[in-house]
């Protein structure tokens, strides 16, 4: 919903002079490095788009839960169900300070959850995709969580308050989320022949999804222009994505396994790897909601809003408690 609002605006951004006076002066706080804060004025379409993102990366954080969640109970060790229960805790925590954020531009947590459930706003592509064997949590750690911290860094100068400084403490989580990930890889790379098959065809099935959480090419992406223009986003899709490729690929190597493209080779022209696009078919298609795990990700959602609808209500009379119990008091 609020996507079709910010792009009836078109991809182009206003320039000085089409702006009205506000918006001068908030553009001039947005170049200045000012951070906005709730009570600010703010143009309506930061407003929208600012919900959109933030939001999704919410509603992202709270599915993210369940390709990892799966594993809990069938982790190899006491230890690693152990680690693995506090990530995915971290994970809830992040929504949480997400939709909070989100909740200062005056929307409310149960409408944006609502527009999940009805497909009106997305969550990360990335947890479409099954999570098969054990090597899994650590690919989903090293590359997924890699590639979110890779996306969330610059996030923390973003020019929304709320939003930065929610990441500041996200970013500090997912760093040790990636660690783990990576422990758990080079665990299984250095394990049995079969161990390592097992981390070699998890980072096969892993590494296009990943490289497609970075957005749609730059050339395709519908919102960067405006969002770097406000600041909403710091780096473009594509440049973030390469990012993470050059990162990454050492690190594959690092572990004995090849990353799954003919078309990887280091370009020492441009300081980086050259690398063979994801197939944006597919990316739009697990957008549209034709992925393998789309229907049971937001049918495990729905049945949570289902199952949670007696806490809401009770919450709900609490609060109408209370609060005629302050009035009858005064
Ligand atoms: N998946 O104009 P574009 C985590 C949509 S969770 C789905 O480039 P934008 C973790 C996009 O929304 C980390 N949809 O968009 C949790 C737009 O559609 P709408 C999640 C995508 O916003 C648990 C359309 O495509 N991180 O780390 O400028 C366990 C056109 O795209 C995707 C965040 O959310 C996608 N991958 O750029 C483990 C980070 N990509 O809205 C780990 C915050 C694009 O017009 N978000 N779309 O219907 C962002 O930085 C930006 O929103 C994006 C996309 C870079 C993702």
């Amino acid at each position: 919903m609020y996507a079709q609002m910010v792009k009836s605006t078109g991809r182009g951004v206003k320039s000085p002079e089409e702006m009205t006076p506000e918006e001068r002066a908030f553009q001039a706080r947005i170049d200045a490095d000012e951070k906005i804060e709730p009570r600010d004025w703010m143009p309506d379409g930061y407003r929208k788009n600012l919900i959109r993102q933030i939001g999704q990366h919410a509603h992202s954080e709270i599915v993210g839960q369940l390709p990892e969640g799966n594993w809990i109970t069938r982790a190899p060790t006491l230890e690693r169900k152990m680690i693995l229960l506090a990530k995915v805790q971290d994970e809830a925590g992040h929504g949480l300070y997400l939709y909070a954020a989100a909740e200062t531009l005056g929307v409310s947590r149960d409408a944006m959850t609502e527009d999940l459930l009805s497909g009106r706003m997305k969550y990360s592509s990335i947890f479409n995709y099954p999570t098969l064997t054990w090597a899994d949590m650590g690919a989903v750690g090293w590359l997924v969580d890699g590639a979110a911290i890779m996306n969330q860094v610059p996030l923390q100068r973003t020019s929304y308050g709320p939003y930065a400084r929610a990441m500041v403490r996200i970013c500090k989580e997912e760093s040790f989320h990636q660690r783990q990930g990576f422990d758990i890889m080079m665990k299984m790379a250095q394990g049995s022949p079969a161990q390592k098959r097992m981390a070699q065809d998890a980072l096969n099935r892993f590494w296009y999804p990943s490289l497609m959480m970075f957005g749609p090419s730059d050339a395709t992406s519908v919102h960067s222009a405006q969002s770097m223009a406000w600041r909403i986003k710091i780096n473009s899709n594509d440049e973030l994505r390469q990012k993470f490729v050059d990162q990454t690929v050492p690190q594959a190597e690092y572990l004995g396994l090849t990353v799954p493209d003919d078309g990887l080779a280091w370009n020492a022209e441009k300081g980086g790897y050259d690398f063979t696009e994801p197939d944006w078919e597919e990316f739009f298609a697990v957008l549209k909601g034709d992925g393998p795990c789309n229907a049971e990700r937001l049918q495990a959602r729905q049945k949570a809003w289902d199952d949670g609808a007696w806490v809401r209500e009770g919450l709900l009379a609490h609060g109408r408690k209370r609060r005629a119990a302050g009035i009858a008091a005064q």
